[in-house]
């Protein structure tokens, strides 16, 4: 049975079941179905929140599938090929990660398992201890291949590994990479969305050039902290792994197992975070870890400090967002919205995500900003339910950017926007499958 519509106007509700009942492949929920036509890591754990509202069983399977997918390393991949598709480049071939079954990339995302393990667990029970188990070693394996130097900051060693891909942050430490034109290169997101809301050639090129590199390593992790071309420290990462072990810790507590070492991992996290803080801008900037240098400009990352538990200058950043509020109608867009590199409509350098809303307006809520809070969940609801269910949206006007029928956007309609039983939606009704 599909929950009730809580909201004037367009049944979003209805419209956001059938949108995760279209993209699911069996086990794991495609973001897109042309744009995207694979199993990606944090578009899953977000789908999972969304399937939780009517099919607890499926959620679970969501984040069990992606699992099954994970590295002897611990890495977990960004994008998991379980089924072959033409309608997106780079496939496998080009990620040429040997012997991996399923194939899959060799780069990670965000690692938001850990904190929506624990809200389903907090519903619905704990998982199996397999679960939580895979999740300790996906953390351990941040640590040891993204912070060797135990500074307590996580690079990236791509812009699609910190999800948000063509951010006005990565134009410097990218330009260093010298762009490579590969085999059978055809870009295919453009047959399906507006050029002018995806990035430009010149970007993809170096995208390119950076999986190429991977690639001649072997996906070496060693070998890529030391020499990879692009290695920066990205406070959304950061920001969510740090919220992400300290959810770990409680579901080691609920389990029975042993969290002294993730312990250790949020204090080095916590301790580390300050290095995010550019003064001259007052705000958490990306850090060029090869240069030392950070970027010039905050961005929707910036504010997820408190959802990692950082609450050092939180009276600075709710000054900030209000200036950001007076410069744009909806609340986050990705990137300054004052700063000259702001582009409303170019995936990450300005759109709005509804699942960065959803993770900067726990943090707000939980440090005592219940306003704010409130503020971007009811701007996420109106984006709905003017815009439908699009891959993200223009902060000035509220129309859909990129691809169309999108699931993290259906989910976190049902589990968060429409705002019923305090964010909660209703309670879970589950299916037989
Ligand atoms: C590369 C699937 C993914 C998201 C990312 C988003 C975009 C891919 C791309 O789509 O990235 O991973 O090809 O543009 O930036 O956050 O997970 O929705």
């Amino acid at each position: 049975m599909t929950p009730k519509p809580n909201l004037d106007g367009p049944d979003r509700t209805t419209e956001a079941v059938s949108v995760l009942r279209n993209n699911d492949r069996g086990g794991y929920t495609v973001p897109s179905q042309h744009l995207y036509p694979f199993q990606w890591n944090w578009d899953s754990l977000f789908a999972a929140l969304g399937w939780a509202k009517f099919d607890v069983a499926r959620a679970w399977t969501e984040i069990e599938t992606l699992f099954e997918a994970q590295w002897p390393s611990g890495m977990v991949p960004h994008i998991v090929f379980w089924s072959e598709s033409e309608s997106y480049f780079p496939g496998p071939d080009v990620w040429q990660i040997n012997g991996s079954t399923p194939p899959t990339s060799g780069i990670s995302q965000p690692p938001v398992a850990a904190t929506i393990v624990r809200r389903l667990a907090e519903t619905h029970g704990l998982p199996p201890r397999s679960l939580y188990e895979r999740i300790e070693r996906w953390h351990q394996w941040w640590h040891r291949a993204r912070d060797p130097e135990g500074r307590g900051v996580i690079a990236i060693t791509h812009p699609w590994e910190s999800g948000r891909d063509n951010l006005p942050d990565w134009d410097l430490p990218l330009s260093r990479v010298t762009p490579t034109l590969i085999d059978g290169y055809e870009r295919r997101d453009l047959d399906h969305v507006n050029p002018d809301m995806r990035p430009h050639n010149d970007d993809y090129e170096r995208y390119l050039a950076l999986v190429a590199y991977g690639a001649s390593k072997g996906w070496d992790d060693a070998a890529i902290a030391q020499e990879s071309p692009f290695w920066v420290a990205d406070p959304c990462l950061t920001a969510v792994l740090l919220r992400a072990e300290r959810d770990l810790v409680w579901l080691g507590e609920a389990i029975g197992a042993d969290t002294i070492e993730t312990h250790r991992r949020v204090d080095r996290l916590s301790e580390g975070f300050e290095q995010f803080w550019n003064p001259a801008v007052g705000a958490y900037c990306s850090l060029d870890l090869r240069t030392g240098v950070h970027a010039d400009a905050a961005t929707s990352a910036s504010f997820l400090a408190p959802y990692g538990g950082i609450n050092e200058h939180s009276d600075r950043l709710l000054d900030e967002l209000e200036a950001w509020s007076n410069a744009c109608t909806y609340l986050v867009p990705s990137f300054d919205p004052r700063h000259p590199s702001f582009e409303p409509l170019r995936y990450w350098r300005g759109p709005v995500w509804c699942m960065v809303n959803y993770m900067i307006a726990t943090g707000l809520a939980e440090f005592g900003a219940p306003d704010w809070a409130e503020r971007l969940r009811s701007d996420t609801s109106k984006l709905i339910t003017l815009s439908g269910m699009p891959e993200s949206f223009d902060p000035l006007t509220g129309g859909p950017v990129g691809g169309e029928h999108f699931t993290w956007t259906a989910a976190l309609w049902l589990a968060w926007a429409r705002g019923s039983n305090n964010g909660q939606g209703p309670k879970a009704e589950p299916t037989a499958r």
